[in-house]
């Protein structure tokens, strides 16, 4: 579409996170995020894990970023435990699951859509042949209580991004090991501005149909979640063509090291991509690739080994970090809490990123603990969507945030959620019911209409 067809250059980025359910909890269910294995058993606090989202969420807005909002989904998710084979009632599905398979139950419990990184690919409008926002929810196969997710998050992109004229809502892949897609922690647009053309950069951790082949390299302690064939798949869906899209394959040795999303290890704004050396198994033909496709100078921030050790940048989640663009050109980079608790991590924060020549201007800590001890940092929690004036015009359902729906729904997590959670407490029947009054009230404060389940019948 040309800029003729397209008055509306006022493209903006909006960070839609996922606000973190009544049940978030640590289960352990997540093989390769080293987070998570490692927690597995604490008392999770709900409500201080939703408030912390929620403060973060206001920060950035009152920083003059544009937020959104996605809900929770409905959980312990009683119709999975059924089709597993446990019947009878409510009461009796969740006893029987809790002395007969906790581990089941945990996966049903878990709030893992906080981590909207993982809900879907999205291509802004500029990029589609269409001139449409296109949307892939994520199909989260590679483990059960995220497979759980996209069913929901398809509805709930669907009563948002409701204007067939401007959004494209397309299946989630094949939830089979081959078409393995973990969403946009394993994507990252680098363009100009928002409003201009992009270059999608993909990243896999294997190939399916590479079978045969002794020689392809890959991960040997943990899994690697997304394939080249489902990243190919979303860009078809997409309509990218080959000179807008890169496939790059991350390093192995970084997915051993618990790197188990791009966005672990990886952060791309604009022109900018800050990575770290053991990203990418070929970084030189990466970049290439990249600098071959892009309309505007790439400018690569290369952390190497020797300032961050893998270990390091998996326990703070430097990279995780939000890279966010500026009025003025310069970048603000939102970076945990972790960060600065680490010396090394701290001094290359310092030295590399906002002494070096690169527009980082400023860094901004925030703390998400709750999140991170189940692996998610500040990038996971969000979904990015770059919007033109028009298209957030044509949002549906009250998800941007401002300060009366901040205000609101920090009353409604203090008035739903507990503020202790720990394995055994997943199997009470009362949370289970006092998680369905609360998102009935909250599809009610977004507006969304029925998204549940529940709701749905
Ligand atoms: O898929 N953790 C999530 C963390 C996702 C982080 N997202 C990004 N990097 N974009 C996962 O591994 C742990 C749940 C538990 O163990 O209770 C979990 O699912």
């Amino acid at each position: 579409m040309s800029d003729q067809q397209r008055p509306d250059r006022d493209y903006r980025e909006v960070n839609f996170d996922g606000l973190v359910g009544p049940t978030h909890n640590y289960a352990g269910l997540a093989l390769g995020n080293v987070a998570s294995m490692s927690h597995g058993g604490l008392v999770a606090n709900p409500r201080e894990a939703a408030l912390q989202g929620l403060a973060k969420m206001k920060a950035l807005m009152d920083a003059g970023y544009l937020q959104g909002v996605l809900p929770p989904q409905q959980r312990p998710d009683l119709g999975a435990l059924r089709a597993l084979g446990f019947s009878g009632s409510d009461e009796r599905v969740l006893a029987r699951a809790a002395g007969d398979a906790p581990q089941i139950l945990r996966a049903v419990c878990s709030a893992s859509s906080m981590w909207t990184a993982n809900a879907a690919t999205v291509t802004p409008s500029p990029d589609a042949p269409d001139g449409r926002v296109h949307f892939t929810p994520a199909n989260l196969q590679s483990s059960f209580h995220r497979f759980l997710e996209p069913a929901t998050t398809g509805r709930v992109l669907a009563a948002i991004f409701r204007d067939e004229a401007r959004f494209a809502h397309h299946p989630a892949l094949p939830a089979t090991p081959a078409f393995s897609d973990e969403g946009a922690a394993n994507h990252t647009r680098l363009a100009g501005g928002h409003g201009d053309a992009g270059v999608h950069l993909f990243v896999y951790g294997r190939e399916a149909f590479g079978w045969g082949s002794e020689t392809l390299p890959a991960p040997k302690r943990f899994p690697a979640r997304q394939t080249l064939e489902a990243s190919q798949a979303v860009a078809r869906q997409h309509g990218l063509a080959e000179s807008q899209a890169v496939f790059a394959q991350q390093h192995p040795e970084a997915i051993d090291a618990g790197v188990f999303h791009n966005d672990v290890i990886a952060v791309g704004n604009g022109p900018v991509l800050l990575y770290h050396e053991m990203a990418f198994l070929d970084e030189a033909g990466t970049l290439e690739a990249l600098r071959e496709r892009m309309r505007t100078p790439l400018i690569p921030v290369r952390i190497p080994l020797e300032a961050v050790s893998l270990e390091d940048a998996v326990g703070s989640y430097l990279f995780n970090s939000q890279l966010l663009s500026n009025p003025d050109g310069s970048m603000t980079l939102v970076v945990p809490g972790e960060c600065q608790e680490n010396a090394s991590v701290w001094r290359t924060v310092q030295d590399h990123l906002l002494a070096g020549a690169n527009p980082i201007g400023e860094v901004v800590v925030k703390d998400v603990k709750q999140s991170m001890r189940n692996g998610g940092g500040p990038a996971c929690l969000r979904l990015r969507v770059v919007l033109g004036a028009e298209e957030r015009g044509a949002l549906a359902g009250r998800v941007l945030l401002d300060d009366a729906l901040h205000g609101e729904l920090t009353a409604w997590v203090e008035r739903h959620y507990r503020d202790r959670l720990a394995p055994e407490d997943l199997a009470d029947p009362a949370l289970a019911r006092e998680t369905l009054v609360a998102l009935d009230e909250l599809s009610g404060i977004l507006e969304i209409g029925s998204v549940y389940p529940f709701q749905l019948g």
